[in-house]
């Protein structure tokens, strides 16, 4: 299949799924963060394609976040809520030039920042504004962020933030041996050490970013055993046909193949990318009638009624698998 081909089906994909969610200028169906994520998907899409049609999306999001979630979002007590928009965000004004959209970000994640992170278990975001775990969910985004803010406002605290996050990960939440993320701790020091594509990505993402602002080795060690962990262990390199149950876990590869992507093009490890094909190509073939695609990737679309989180993972897919 040929680079524009595959842009094609991208922008198909992105349009069933539009047809199905968007209405009244926002998909008004979506939670905080899965909106986040699918700014997110608009954000890809003008980043691979250069199409000004979604130079106009990403302002329509914005809109859409003006409007309903309003300019600081400290009522949302999931502080992971607020990072994924602050990368959405961010990633916005790093391909448009538009300030507006980072200065957004940089006040949302002050506040975060300033409400989640404390010394106690070491060092770490908290999860919720209970402060009762530290997640990968929070902290991992929260890197990628502090990253991203770092490189837009030249602001090097913020990479500060971000290298203690990762080292932090590194000594709690990961096995940065086996490039295994685990979930969660909680403050009686008790652990989930399931590992989910979401946090596998975003984990990979910040230490992309890390190794692009400071060459470090550790990085991209980092990155390559916890990608390999992901495409290997978790899924023996075939389709990622799992993650289906709840709100939540349908989303997370969308997520997981934006960094993946990352990984593959910084690296230049194109066994990925052809990774990420295989599930695209297996996504397509599934989707239903009205050009939806559900999250387990290897089997066939229904005729009913999904949630919009769940038929944007393999919209993502698509758009990163160009
Ligand atoms: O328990 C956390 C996290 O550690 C775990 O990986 C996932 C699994 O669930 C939550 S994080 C998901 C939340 C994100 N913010 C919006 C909330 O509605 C959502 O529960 O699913």
């Amino acid at each position: 299949m040929t680079q524009t081909e595959r842009i094609a089906r991208a922008k198909e994909a992105i349009e069933a799924h539009k047809a199905v969610y968007y209405k009244d200028g926002g998909y008004d169906k979506a939670d905080f963060w899965d909106y986040a994520e699918i700014f997110e998907i608009i954000d890809d899409m003008y980043q691979i394609t250069g199409d000004p049609d979604y130079k106009e999306q990403i302002e329509e999001m914005y809109q859409f976040v003006l409007r309903t979630y309003k300019e600081t979002w400290e009522y949302n007590p999931y502080n992971d809520d607020i990072m994924w928009l602050v990368i959405a965000l961010t990633r916005a004004t790093m391909l448009t030039g538009e300030q507006k959209y980072v200065e957004m970000a940089k006040i949302n994640y002050d506040l975060t920042y300033a409400r989640a992170w404390d010394e106690v278990l070491g060092g770490g975001l908290y999860w919720r504004v209970e402060n009762q775990s530290k997640n990968s969910c929070v902290n991992c985004p929260g890197a990628i962020a502090a990253c991203l803010l770092g490189k837009v406002l030249s602001d090097e605290t913020y990479f500060d933030k971000a290298k203690a996050i990762i080292a932090w990960q590194n000594k709690v939440l990961t096995n940065p041996a086996e490039g295994k993320v685990y979930d969660c701790v909680n403050l009686e020091g008790k652990y989930n050490y399931w590992s989910s594509t979401y946090n596998q990505g975003t984990y990979i993402g910040a230490n992309c970013l890390l190794y692009a602002h400071t060459g470090g080795e550790e990085y991209r060690v980092n990155a390559e055993k916890a990608a390999a962990y992901t495409m290997n262990e978790m899924y023996q390199g075939g389709v990622m046909n799992n993650e289906e149950w709840g709100n939540d876990l349908p989303g997370f590869k969308g997520i997981m193949s934006r960094w993946i992507r990352l990984f593959a093009l910084t690296f230049d490890k194109p066994e990925y990318m052809e990774w990420l094909q295989k599930n695209a190509d297996s996504a397509w073939t599934n989707k239903n009638s009205k050009g939806l695609m559900q999250t387990k990737l290897g089997e066939q679309t229904e005729e009913i009624e999904y949630d919009v989180f769940t038929c944007s993972a393999a919209v993502a897919v698509c758009v990163n698998a160009i």
